[in-house]
């Protein structure tokens, strides 16, 4: 028997992230207002009882961070962190259920060690459902592209090269002795494209990674019943936050991201990983990112990203209005 808990009891706190810096390709400034376009907030406000649109987040001063070698543009996205981090310890401080409108995915340095230092206040394991065609777990010492938004887990989990970000969270409680994310606590989806050096680590840091070969083989709903249950058998009150990568999907329903890479989640297997999630009752943020409209066609992946986040909100097939992509 499905479980179907109401999801409108708690608050939405939307925050947008126009970070670009840390992508190859630009256009990712757009992505919070391509998302608005397409009546998130609207769609959202049908399924949660208060959603509050904070506008886009002020980075601090760049010229407060200091220049990495290997980490294209680190003082930009380290600004961006710091802001993203005061606005997601807030936002999940306040009891709401945090969303983040990237932007890039280094919008996660931000984002994820955010909620990850209020949810350790409270005692909470943090667990992180990454949907995303690449690992995003570089250090400036192993990225090839020196882009950034390929490294934001890698720094989550403590890896080394990242000293000239750490006063993005000074008031990380466990920062010292604790990364703000454990490997083992993250489980990836929908990889196809990973880099060999950042392969190695992923294995060896113990990170969970299902690629579209266990997509094909084993299904989603097999995948995703073994992830919801680990996380909620390890932990008796986990903070999960989910990151959705527009590349996660296959280009050809969702062509609005830079780094695309075909054989990407079908349109059914992503509604699905929503759906579970959504019924799971489990989910305790969410990030958004990587849509680029100036690469998308007439808002098509935008609208396919509103209608996933109304599934992982709650809206049920039944709900759905019908419209063509
Ligand atoms: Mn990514």
């Amino acid at each position: 028997m499905r479980k179907h808990p109401d999801h409108r009891q708690q608050p939405i706190a939307v925050w947008g992230a126009p970070l670009e810096a840390g992508a190859g390709t630009r256009g990712c400034l757009m992505g919070p207002a391509s998302l608005r376009t397409a009546e998130l907030i609207e769609t959202l406000e049908t399924l949660a009882p208060i959603v509050i649109d904070h506008g886009d987040v002020t980075p601090a001063p760049a010229a407060d961070f200091v220049e990495t070698p290997g980490a294209r543009a680190l003082p930009t996205v380290a600004a961006w962190s710091a802001a993203l981090h005061e606005a997601a310890y807030a936002a999940a401080k306040s009891g709401a259920t945090p969303v983040f409108l990237g932007g890039d995915h280094s919008i996660a340095f931000g984002s994820i060690s955010g909620v990850a230092r209020h949810a350790q206040e409270q005692d909470r394991d943090v667990f992180v459902i990454w949907l995303d065609a690449h690992a995003d777990f570089n250090t400036p010492a192993t990225s090839p592209s020196g882009n950034m938004h390929g490294m934001p887990m890698a720094y989550l989990c403590g890896e080394p090269g990242f000293d000239a970000m750490r006063g993005v969270e000074p008031k990380m409680p466990s920062t010292a002795t604790r990364r703000p994310l454990a490997p083992e606590n993250i489980f990836m989806l929908g990889l196809r494209s990973v880099d060999p050096d950042e392969r190695d680590l992923l294995s060896d840091r113990g990170v969970r990674a299902f690629d579209m070969r266990d997509f094909d083989e084993r299904g989603v709903a097999s995948i995703m019943r073994d992830v919801l249950e680990e996380i909620s058998s390890a932990s008796p009150n986990p903070w999960v936050h989910v990151s959705l990568d527009v590349d996660f999907l296959d280009p050809d329903i969702a062509p609005g991201v830079g780094t695309t890479v075909p054989g990407g989640a079908t349109f059914r297997e992503a509604h699905l990983i929503m759906e579970m999630l959504c019924d799971s009752n489990l989910v305790s943020s969410l990030d958004i990112v990587e849509l680029n409209p100036f690469l998308d066609k007439r808002g098509k992946s935008a609208r396919l990203l509103v209608d996933l986040v109304a599934s992982l909100f709650g809206r049920r097939i039944f709900d759905r209005p019908s419209r063509s992509y």
